[in-house]
């Protein structure tokens, strides 16, 4: 049989393959209102390419998604994004983003399973869409820290008011990034696995 004409088939990119030093895997989740920039930080920080489930806003989702702050936005997240990073020759990151949009938060469920913890992305022109996911995240018990995403026009609040203002206990860290940048991303990442190590270092009890 002449095979010369048939494709080839492609495997992954080299790149895209874990590598033999490989020692853990951990599964995060990001998490944060509507477009608070969830998929952008997803999407920097994966040396991989990211997965990512963008689909066009209609206008049928006018008068059921609450568009405040956010009217230019054009697509949203509709089940979730997926990235990865390695941290160390050891470790390497799975990241999974959620969707913003309260109709799709059901999601949720399967998005942490297995999760060891969580970033909170804050939009602070926009606390207010932070309140429910944080509520969320501390009835399942999920370890998080927050992280305070850069847009221009975000007011320069001091981190103890917003720590008061998010009804954040003391130890939860809080990070400024700017999700469009991979070495921030990375950094906020590295808090998230500094504080599940020192949760797990503490005792029992
Ligand atoms: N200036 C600035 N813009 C950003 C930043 N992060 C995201 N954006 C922009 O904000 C918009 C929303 O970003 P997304 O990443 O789609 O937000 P999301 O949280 O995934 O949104 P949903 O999935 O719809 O909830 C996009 O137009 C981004 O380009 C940032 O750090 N700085
Ligand atoms: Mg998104």
């Amino acid at each position: 049989m002449d095979f010369s004409d048939s494709e080839t088939v492609v495997g992954p990119a080299s790149a895209d393959l874990l590598p033999d030093s490989t020692a853990m895997a951990v599964k995060v989740v990001v998490v944060g209102g509507f477009g608070v920039g969830k998929t952008t930080l997803v999407s920097s920080v994966s040396e991989i390419r990211p997965l990512t489930t963008e689909e066009t806003m209609t206008q049928a989702g006018a008068d059921v998604d609450n568009l405040a702050g956010v009217e230019r936005k054009t697509s949203t997240t509709v089940a979730m994004d997926f990235g990865r990073i390695r941290i160390s020759e050891e470790l390497v990151l799975y990241v999974f983003g959620t969707p913003g949009q309260e109709r799709f938060w059901f999601l949720w469920n399967g998005l942490f399973e297995g999760a060891l913890g969580a970033v909170v992305l804050v939009d602070t022109r926009r606390l207010e869409v932070s309140f429910d996911v944080i509520g969320r995240l501390e009835d399942r018990g999920v370890p998080f820290v927050v992280a305070l995403n850069a847009f221009p026009e975000s007011p320069d609040y001091p981190l103890e008011d917003l720590r008061a203002a998010l009804d954040l206990p003391a130890d939860v860290p809080i990070i400024a990034c700017d999700a469009r940048l991979r070495e921030s991303c990375r950094d906020v990442l590295l808090a998230l696995m500094h504080y599940l190590y020192n949760l797990s270092a503490q005792p029992v009890g």
